[in-house]
This record gives structure tokens, C-alpha cells and sequence, in this order.
């Protein structure tokens, strides 16, 4: 078990409105902003989704956004800075793999496709393969996204046919409680994590809605990583809003401390992941 845990903020996503949810970050000074407060709380990797100011803040892959937001965190914050390749469900396959070109330390790859609410996040196997080729090629470190059992064989599948992502590591993170994945519960975790080959260096997880804390304290106990932020959940506690991703940084900072799992430094991160040195400041 690792002594030290990575905490992910994933601080906005591509599924939430900024109209019906205002205080979700969505332009580059919000992001800044929200990474730099993360980082000084404990996180030590952003899980990026790039929104579009002058288009009612909606989800874009628009090449010069993804580049300009890379560079301004990388010289706001020494976070991992992992760019979204799922996107939002209504991004054609062809973009999301462009994302790479914005030259981030990691990106996401998620092993399958699923329901997603009322839609279907695509993810077929040649697409993945596509991705985890290119992140290779790239030397970008992808960080296997598994939200559900399924998608464990599927990625041991992935090394198999092109063996281990550049860096030598191979982090994954369970991503619960979607509707039409695997559910937020312990017993979904546990099992998810005992399927994991023996490739796999570290793991996290992190539960929708309410499955978020429960999870994040399941992920503890059982030696795992945890992500938070708005791109998961809304709520702080029932009935009351998350007005700031720090709160939830901030949360499981003093629950990973009292059980003996401080957060790790952004430079552990950086060796936990193997991702390459990038930093510019
Ligand atoms: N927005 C979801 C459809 C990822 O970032 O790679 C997909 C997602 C996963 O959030
Ligand atoms: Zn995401």
C-alpha cells in the first residue's frame, strides 16, 4: 500500500451546465485559479475538460484552447496536468484523439463503451488502441479510466496487443456510479481492483454523486488513490452545494491524513505516473 495518496481534481467535466451551475470553473482564469488552490490544498494532478467562454461555456476539443489551457497551468502550478480524451458523449472519435497534439502529461483513455444516462460514451476497442498508440508515440502517460468490470479485460487486452504506456507505469482509475456502469459501492471496488493485472502500478477511484464519499473512503482503506471535484459531484453534503473544488480537495486531505495516507507531493506524483518532465517554470 502506498504511503503517501495522489489526489486528482477533476474540477469540471463536460456534463454540467455553467448556467445551472455557476461556480463550476470553465474559463482559463477559473481553471488557474481552481488548480492553484487544489495544488496548495494537496492535490497532485488536474483532470482537465476545456470549456468554451464565448460559446455558453460548452465542452470544446478546439486545438489552440487545449494548448493555451495547457500552458497556463503548466506555469501557474506544478500539477499533472491530464487532458480529457473522452470529451463530452456528442464528440466525434476523430477529435477527441487530437487532443494529444496539446502535448499534456497524461490523458485519459477509457476501456469500453457504456451507457451514459441517455447516451453512449463510444470508446471501441480500434479507437482505444488508436489513443493508447499514439499517447505512446506522443510520450504522453495515459491513465486507464474503468467504469466497469469489463473494461479491466479490456485494457489488459490494450498491453497485450502494444505493451506498457510510455513511462513504464500503469495507472488506472475506477470511475463508478455512472448510470449504466459499475456501481458506487465497496463490492463493485473490491472486485474491480482484484481483476487488475499484475502490470498495474496504482490505482484510484472515484464515485458520482453519492457514491463519492463512500468510495473515496473505500479507496483508502484498500490502498487506492482517489479523484474529487465537480466533474463527479455537485453536492458537499445533502442539500448543500460545492461552491469551490478546493472543499472537496480539502475533505479528503484530512481523511487520507487521519488514516496515515497524507497526500503526495506533486513530484511523487510525477514519479508514481512516470510522466516526462515537461515543466516549463
Ligand atoms: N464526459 C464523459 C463522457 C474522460 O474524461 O475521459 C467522459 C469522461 C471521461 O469524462
Ligand atoms: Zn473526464
Amino acid at each position: 500500500m502506498s504511503a503517501s495518496t495522489l489526489i486528482t481534481v477533476a474540477p469540471s467535466g463536460a456534463e454540467t451546465a455553467k448556467a445551472d451551475f455557476p461556480q463550476l470553473p470553465t474559463t482559463t482564469e477559473e481553471l488557474v485559479e481552481t488548480a492553484q488552490r487544489c495544488e496548495a490544498a494537496g492535490a497532485g494532478l488536474i483532470h482537465v475538460h476545456v470549456r468554451d467562454p464565448e460559446n455558453d461555456h460548452a465542452p470544446t476539443l478546439d486545438p489552440v484552447r487545449l494548448r493555451d489551457t495547457v500552458q497556463a497551468l503548466r506555469e501557474a502550478t506544478d500539477l499533472v496536468i491530464q487532458l480529457s480524451t473522452g470529451g463530452s458523449v456528442h464528440d466525434p472519435l476523430e477529435s477527441r484523439l487530437t487532443v494529444l497534439e496539446a502535448e499534456p502529461d497524461s490523458c485519459s483513455l477509457t476501456c469500453g463503451t457504456l451507457n451514459f444516462g441517455d447516451n453512449i460514451f463510444l470508446n471501441p476497442f480500434p479507437f482505444m488502441s488508436q489513443l493508447y498508440v499514439q499517447a505512446q508515440e506522443r510520450e504522453v502517460v495515459p491513465e486507464f479510466e474503468l467504469f466497469d468490470l469489463g473494461h479491466v479485460a479490456a485494457m489488459r487486452r490494450l498491453i497485450d496487443a502494444h505493451g506498457l504506456p510510455f513511462g513504464g507505469k500503469v495507472h488506472v482509475d475506477f470511475v463508478t456510479n455512472v448510470p449504466g456502469g459499475m456501481p458506487g459501492t465497496v463490492e463493485a471496488l473490491v472486485a474491480g481492483v482484484s481483476m487488475l493485472p499484475e502490470e498495474v502500478t496504482s490505482w484510484s477511484a472515484t464515485g458520482i454523486g453519492r457514491a463519492h464519499l463512500p468510495i473515496a473512503a473505500a479507496a483508502l482503506a484498500a490502498g487506492g488513490h482517489l479523484r474529487v471535484g465537480m466533474e463527479d459531484n455537485l453536492l458537499y453534503a445533502r442539500g448543500q452545494q460545492v461552491q469551490h473544488n478546493v472543499e472537496f480537495v480539502e475533505r479528503v486531505v484530512d481523511i487520507a491524513t487521519a488514516m496515515q495516507r497524507p497526500p503526495m507531493s506533486t513530484t511523487e506524483a510525477r514519479e508514481l505516473l512516470g510522466v516526462k518532465e515537461r515543466r516549463t517554470r
